[in-house]
């Protein structure tokens, strides 16, 4: 899987009336990378910050690959599609139990023992900021290539490859094939008064592979509120909700507008990672 100084992160911005901005901490881009549209929000909402990387102890990658390499193997588990009827198509769906309750225990504690700092929003051109009416949590970044493996393990049966459907069946294969998760590891926390904006997620690419799908992984069923919440991208009427719940794993298109919604209650962990893709012809 890639690694994360050879990563680039391209931010396509969108705009519409529930939309906010693109966002995504997946990497930041480095100088021989390339980032493509992105956009500058408006200065008042910036103020930029000394953080954003992630956590470069070889410890804690260590630790976080061991948590997940030692737990017991999840068996052979089920997915379910979410239905969101302005989407037909779109990927979406949940695979319960894909984390056990030890792990999810185990990796709260470590990240707390690690320390969570606010979460930024990755502009592009490597800048970062905090902008706290997009995006108001903490976060702990890890890179750990053994544990993206484990949990690859774990999903990827489930998971489509992006193949145009007009060829399918006609012995044509040319398309893009899931090949892995991201090694950066995202570590949520939501605290009561804390959300995440409606935006759609930012691809990046590196070594020939391109982040088309989010996975989402819930380390506890949240108190109040704090659902991942997908909206109609015409007007966002419509939302269809997914409940955190500890374990749950879930996997989505960036494309699809969805927001994490308001904590009311309780304390809301999750780890964020992407689907990585590679082109076949
Ligand atoms: O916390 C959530 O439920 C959503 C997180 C999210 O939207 C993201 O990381 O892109």
């Amino acid at each position: 899987m890639p690694h994360t100084g050879e990563r680039s992160e391209i931010e396509q911005l969108t705009t519409g009336p529930a939309m906010q901005r693109e966002v995504s901490d997946a990497a930041l881009p480095t100088t021989d990378q390339t980032v493509e549209e992105t956009t500058t929000p408006e200065q008042g909402q910036l103020a930029s910050l000394p953080t954003g990387q992630a956590d470069s102890s070889d410890d804690a990658a260590r630790a976080v690959g061991s948590i997940l390499t030692h737990g017991s193997s999840p068996g052979r588990l089920a997915a379910r599609r979410v239905e969101l009827p302005w989407a037909p198509d779109a990927t979406c769906f949940t695979i319960e139990h894909v984390l056990s309750d030890d792990e999810c225990e185990q990796l709260i504690a470590l990240s707390e023992r690690r320390g969570y700092e606010l979460a930024l929003v990755n502009v592009g051109n490597g800048v970062q900021v905090a902008m706290s009416d997009v995006r108001r949590s903490s976060r702990w970044m890890v890179d750990s290539e053994s544990a993206a493996d484990s949990l690859w393990r774990r999903i990827e049966r489930h998971v489509p490859d992006v193949v145009a459907k007009s060829r399918r069946g006609k012995g044509a294969t040319a398309g893009w094939y899931a090949s892995g998760l991201n090694e950066r590891l995202r570590f949520l926390k939501y605290s009561p008064g804390d959300y995440f904006a409606p935006h759609q997620d930012g691809t990046f690419e590196a070594k020939g592979q391109a982040s088309q799908m989010t996975v989402m992984l819930y380390l506890n069923s949240a108190g109040k509120g704090g659902e991942t919440k997908f909206l109609n991208d015409w007007d966002g009427s419509k939302t269809v909700n997914v409940v955190p719940r500890r374990g749950l794993c879930l996997v989505f298109d960036h494309r699809l507008l969805h927001e994490g919604a308001l904590l009311l209650e309780g304390v809301k962990y999750a780890v964020r990672t992407d689907v990585m893709f590679e082109r076949r012809s």
